[in-house]
């Protein structure tokens, strides 16, 4: 049976009121995007995955009356929902008009966002086995991890997975970690939306300490206790959130220089005096020289220096071993301790 592809009306919890592609008629509409191949959002009702392997529920496809969804109320049950699906639609076209990457698979078919996982879960994450995004609702089960770049970072693990395929310890997992930071924060730039604006911060919306405090830094990763700023040998034995550190500064260096700076009223610094000063390159040019990095060059092992080559490769390719860029992208590195 033909369903026509509507314009729903999102109340979401934390980017305003958004545009959602439904489908569906009068009196019974689903949160199906069938203009992006096909991503559903799905409600889990609280219900977890087995851990031994068994049930994984699908959950059940969100579905309206009037094609207007929540009062972005948070705790409203819809209210996850909308952002995912907003934060699923903007990351699909994100990569699809900057990076010409048509889903997670490049084949036209979408993942499947899940919410409302467990009991005041404070975790989102990206599996593999069930090629699908899943965010848990945080504290009072009315924070959920659904903001942009939150669902950005969940979504770009799946992309990693289906390109280098960087291994999730060591290096590697670091690599893999700021790969979803440094693309999830190019998709909130990227969005432009003024309820959600673009910083180098990470989950900055979720509050999921109760403190206000973001779950990352990018102009100075060791802001949040763990994170490394610099490269070091033995950082592979760390946590990849943490080891992801030196690759996120590097983004943030790349893409806005080294001093002090104010990106949408944020205020950041990443000082020359405790690293080699840098030049930028601009965000949407170390976002492309990374995301070419990722999908031409890393491979499943490829450590920190592997990165840096990399994405001079990829740097040298869109625009030219004697570019400024190039140079950049070099100096943006060996202000993080990763050298030749
Ligand atoms: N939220 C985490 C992440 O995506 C989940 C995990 O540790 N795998 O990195
Ligand atoms: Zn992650
Ligand atoms: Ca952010």
């Amino acid at each position: 049976e033909y369903q026509a592809v509507k314009n729903g009306v999102g109340n979401s919890q934390y980017a305003g009121q958004v545009t959602l592609n439904t489908t569906g008629s009068a009196g019974n509409y689903s949160l199906v995007d069938s203009t992006r191949g096909g991503h559903k959002t799905t409600d889990l009702a609280h219900a977890e995955d087995d851990p031994f392997g068994g049930n994984i529920p699908v959950g059940t496809t969100f579905t309206d009356s009037d094609d207007v969804w929540s009062t972005g109320a948070p705790g409203h049950n819809q209210s996850a929902g909308v952002d995912a699906a907003y934060g699923a639609q903007l990351t699909w076209d994100y990569y699809k008009n900057v990076h010409a990457r048509t889903g997670i698979r490049n084949n036209g078919v979408a993942a499947y966002s899940r919410v409302h996982y467990g009991d005041i879960y404070r975790n989102a994450f990206w599996w593999d086995v069930c090629f699908c995004m899943t965010y848990g609702d945080g504290y009072y089960n009315t924070n959920p991890l659904t903001s942009i770049d939150v669902a950005a970072h969940e979504m770009t693990h799946g992309v990693t997975s289906n390109t280098a395929g960087l291994i999730y310890s060591g290096e590697s997992g670091g690599l893999n970690e700021a790969t979803s930071d440094i693309l999830a924060t190019a998709v909130e730039f990227w969005a432009n939306n003024s309820s959600d604006v673009g910083d180098y911060l990470i989950g900055e919306k979720i509050n999921i300490d109760l403190d206000g405090k973001p779950l990352r830094y990018m102009d100075r990763p060791s802001k949040d206790g763990y994170s490394k700023d610099s490269w070091y040998s033995g950082i592979g034995g760390i946590d990849v959130h943490g080891s992801s550190g030196p690759a996120n500064h590097w983004f943030y260096l790349a893409s806005e220089g080294s001093g002090a700076k104010t990106v949408n009223g944020l205020a950041y610094n990443s000082p020359t005096s405790d690293s080699l000063p840098v030049n930028p390159i601009g965000r949407d040019a170390a976002a492309r020289i990374w995301y070419r990095a990722l999908s031409t060059y890393m491979t499943s092992n490829t450590d920190y220096a592997g990165a840096r080559v990399a994405t001079l490769q990829a740097a040298a390719d869109l625009y030219g071993a004697s570019s400024p860029t190039y140079k950049n992208v070099g100096n943006a590195w060996a202000a993080v301790n990763v050298g030749p």
